[in-house]
């Protein structure tokens, strides 16, 4: 077994990971090691990895199946695990990808439970990832809210009416792939046993049997709630950091707070998921 280090990053979540190269071969008991960091930590950074694409999805697969990309042009060539995150547009003009809270694939009967990213290239300063603790979410939550929502769900979509961020248009077949889906607004880890708030305000639509306004409003305060600085952790990157989060208890987005005039750009994987369950 690798003894590496795990050193926590905040008193909310996070920890830091060093004395691995994740390139070498990993047996069981360090697999179950860092799942049970992911566990306790919810968000893990790896530091000093080495990794070319095929490497990263090599890497994913310690961890469980990797997920091809629907969306094919965000994928680097010829690796359809892989999916290209970069402030650039595909006519080269700036901007923030993925810059508002969600938790990704939930769009999916059984969305991604973890998701690498690894720094291809850096901004000098800023242009880290932001995550909110969900668990602590829910535990914090007012008791009214919390009585509200306990047999509740919530319609996800690839393109929600309340979605702010841009979404890539979908082909009439990419579109028939990915149907609408309903997941409970309380979650339950698998492994942790623990429940969280499940939402993501890119792509819930509505609140299952209530109206657009009813639907609104229940919403807004559920993300008001969610989006306090107390249930937050802001990763800054380093070089040959390896990051992983857990879908299943985190939400996160990209922070724009750096010079947009220099490029950053990400590789992502996501693993094969589960269904939602309270
Ligand atoms: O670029 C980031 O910091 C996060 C992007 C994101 O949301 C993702 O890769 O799922
Ligand atoms: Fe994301």
């Amino acid at each position: 077994m690798v003894e590496f280090k795990v050193r926590p990053l905040s008193d909310l979540m996070g920890a830091e990971i060093s004395g691995i190269d994740l390139r070498q071969k990993i047996d069981k008991d360090t697999t179950d090691k860092l799942l049970n960091a992911i566990k306790d930590h919810l968000v893990i950074c790896i530091k000093n990895q080495k990794l070319n694409p095929t490497e990263l999805a090599n890497v994913s697969r310690i961890f469980g199946n990797p997920k091809k990309y629907f969306v094919q042009h965000e994928t680097v060539d010829n690796i359809p695990e892989v999916i290209v995150v970069s402030n650039r547009t595909s006519d080269n003009k700036p901007r923030v990808y993925a810059s508002h809270w969600h938790t990704d694939d939930s769009y999916r009967e059984k969305p991604a439970t973890l998701t690498f990213i690894y720094p291809e290239t850096l901004p000098k300063n800023g242009g880290g990832t932001d995550f909110i603790n969900c668990y602590s979410v829910f535990q914090n939550l007012p008791e009214h809210l919390k009585g509200k929502i306990s047999n509740l769900s919530a319609i996800h979509k690839w393109q929600s009416r309340r979605n702010v961020s841009k979404v890539a248009k979908l082909s009439k077949e990419q579109e028939e792939e990915t149907p609408e889906v309903e997941h409970p607004l309380i979650r339950t880890h698998p492994m942790s046993g623990e429940k969280s708030l499940y939402i993501n305000p890119n792509r819930i639509d509505h609140i299952a049997g209530f109206n657009n306004p009813d639907s609104d409003k229940l919403l807004d305060e559920l993300y008001e709630f969610s989006f306090q600085s107390k249930f937050q952790y802001s990763h800054s990157y380093q070089e040959g950091d390896l990051v992983i989060w857990d879908n299943r208890c985190t939400m996160h987005k990209a922070n724009s707070d750096y010079d947009l005039k220099q490029l950053r750009v990400m590789h992502r994987v996501m693993l094969e998921g589960e269904k939602v369950y309270s």
